[in-house]
């Protein structure tokens, strides 16, 4: 491409995306440390040493040794992609060869003179393939032999046609997880005609095992509209839809057909949430690959319980999302208003907080946006950003919240902004509030920001205790609540001598939330009762929640002891489900809401902008 011509956005994400790719191999990274070290360091040895970087100085010289600039002497044989990347990339886009590494002395004018220099074409020739958005080709794999076993399979069905029913059998001989038989049955064709064949299967999947070397390659694959090469909320559809129609745990749903887009709106924003770490609204290959999901979806085949699948799949944890909503949303047209919002957990959010979240900062439902509301997948965001505060997403979710001017950092100003509300809101319930300053000794020490003066995502990603920072700024009840149990640790520390309380000291002291030697009560693991791992925030929040919320089913239709005594566990587990399910108002939710409610992207809305 000649220079200066710009990019086509589908193609700049491409080329966005190979760049970062190439970035993230540590042995670029090796490379890119040894030439940094190397600009730092004037080299030791031959003439070089009294004249740091002479060779960039130099900035037309002879051709012949400049692909071999990164290399240098520290970097031999074992990286040979990573350095000769440059060069590659290079020589299809521009006339002449660039100068990685050093440039502090020379750059301006390496870019003028390099203009007539071809590239040495031996040198991008022997570039060794080191990028495979399709995973790794493998040579062990025998095509033939997996589909002889497929047709072995089909050869035991009428006609050789499999149904969606047969899938599952057809999924094994391929070698899949079971819930892999949705979207291999739809990526064959078969949810248009009800079956397939075995000739238009087989030829489907030679394609995938020829193509895709890895499993987020070859579900991407099974997923995707034909031609894209990544997955869209839409794309889970069928195979969610196939999971809510046969996996054991989610039997009693079947009749209540009308909740099933309820409960596939909210795994494909836990799906969006978890895995799209670019915010992109596009799950690539690589992103699937990073992520957990594909192994939750081999898990449901294992795990007759859903709700042990607390990452994605558990009802529970949706019908707890859902309850929630439903409170919220009193005339049931699935969308909410700011004031419904600030209802939340009885009105614990600052109104700034609210006013902010409706803003388009985290939000993405364009539409509705406009008239001053937020949807039911924008609220599954929300929930769980606001009941677990120290995910990655969630910890992002709440700094586009924070900075107000998009500048990538929280400034003082910014902090103060929020603080403002929290302290009238203190006053109001006649708690001594702490004046900023002092709040802002506590949080920088807390947060421990790099630069002083500006708190950036990595400072908050960083000190563990984003939580604690953020509730400190907009959510009065759960500031309380980390007040008191910060307090509580204290006294335990000072051997309850009753010394003065951090936090609501009224201005005297700038005690600090953190003393050095007492870790805070949020960051301590929690003293777990139960073995086995330790839950997250969102975890614990979601187990209490429908626990209370179950209770309060069964104060309305109180079970006979007897009754439940007779059945087993598994019964008594989808009983309980059953009935709140039966129960509650919004089972006869006018069936034109049942559609898969989706957060909408712009187009080619790469990187959102905080409004
Ligand atoms: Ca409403
Ligand atoms: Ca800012």
């Amino acid at each position: 491409m000649p220079p200066g011509k710009v990019l086509q956005p589908v193609l700049k994400m491409k080329v966005d995306e190979l760049f970062l790719c190439w970035l993230s191999e540590s042995s670029t990274q090796a490379m890119l440390r040894d030439c940094l070290r190397r600009i730092q360091m004037p080299e030791r040895g031959a003439g070089d040493a009294e004249q740091p970087g002479p060779r960039l100085a130099a900035a037309a010289p002879d051709p012949a040794w400049r692909p071999r600039e990164c290399e240098g002497p520290g970097a031999p044989g074992p990286t040979p992609a990573s350095t000769a990347l440059p060069v590659g990339a290079a020589s299809s886009a521009r006339s002449g060869p660039p100068v990685r590494g050093p440039r502090r002395s020379g750059g301006t004018r390496v870019v003028q003179t390099r203009k007539e220099e071809p590239l040495p074409p031996a040198a991008s020739r022997s570039i060794p393939t080191f990028y495979f958005p399709r995973g790794r080709p493998q040579d062990t794999v025998n095509i033939d032999a997996v589909i002889t076993k497929i047709e072995r399979t089909f050869a035991q069905f009428p006609h050789e046609r499999a149904t969606i029913e047969d899938m599952g059998r057809v999924a094994k001989a391929c070698g899949c997880p079971l819930y892999w038989k949705g979207p291999l049955f739809c990526s064959a064709g078969g949810e248009r005609t009800g079956s397939v064949s075995v000739h238009k299967f087989v030829a489907m999947w030679r394609k995938v095992l020829q193509n895709c070397h890895d499993d987020a390659a070859k579900f991407v694959h099974l997923l995707v509209s034909p031609g894209c090469s990544y997955l869209v909320q839409e794309d889970f559809v069928p195979f969610l839809q196939d999971v809510v129609n046969t996996h054991p745990g989610l039997a009693f749903l079947k009749e209540a057909a009308e909740f099933h887009s309820r409960y596939i709106t909210t795994v494909i924003q836990r799906i969006f949430y978890t895995v799209n770490r670019s915010w992109s609204g596009r799950i690539t290959c690589a992103e699937l690959r990073r992520s957990t999901f594909l192994q939750n979806v081999a898990l449901l085949e294992e795990e007759a319980d859903i709700n042990q699948l607390t990452e994605f799949f558990s009802y529970e944890h949706f019908y707890v999302i859902y309850c929630k909503f439903w409170e919220l949303d009193t005339d049931h047209d699935l969308l909410i208003d700011a004031q419904d919002l600030a209802r939340h957990n009885d009105h614990a959010i600052s109104t700034k907080m609210i006013d902010r979240i409706f803003s388009g900062a985290v939000t993405r439902g364009k539409k509705v946006q406009k008239e001053g509301k937020i949807s039911y997948a924008d609220f599954v965001w929300f929930l769980i950003s606001e009941e677990d505060k120290k995910t990655p997403t969630s910890i992002e979710y709440w700094f586009r919240c924070m900075d107000l001017d998009g500048d990538g950092a929280l400034s003082m100003f910014e902090l103060e902004y929020f603080y403002e509300e929290q302290c009238r809101r203190l006053d109001s319930m006649a708690i001594e509030a702490l004046p900023f300053e002092d709040c802002l000794c506590q949080m920088l020490d807390l947060v421990k920001p790099q630069t002083e003066g500006r708190i950036t995502l990595q400072d908050l990603k960083r000190c563990k205790l984003a939580n604690v920072f953020f509730d400190t700024f907009f959510n009065i009840e759960k500031y309380l609540d980390h007040e008191q149990k910060e307090q509580a640790s204290l006294l335990r520390v000072r051997g309850g001598d009753g010394g003065g309380r951090w936090g609501m000291c009224g201005g005297g002291g700038t005690e600090r939330l953190l003393g050095d030697t007492a870790p805070c009560s949020a960051c301590r693991p929690q003293e777990s009762d139960s073995e086995g791992p330790e839950l997250s925030d969102w975890e614990r929040f979601a187990a209490e929640e429908y626990d209370i919320l179950v209770a309060e089913e069964a104060a309305g239709d109180p079970w006979e002891d007897g009754y439940e005594a007779e059945l087993s566990p598994m019964e008594q587990k989808l009983s309980a489900l059953r009935s709140p399910l039966a129960q509650r108002p919004f089972l006869e939710a006018p069936g034109s809401l049942g559609a898969v409610e989706l957060y909408e992207y712009e187009c080619g809305d790469d990187d959102l902008p905080p409004s």
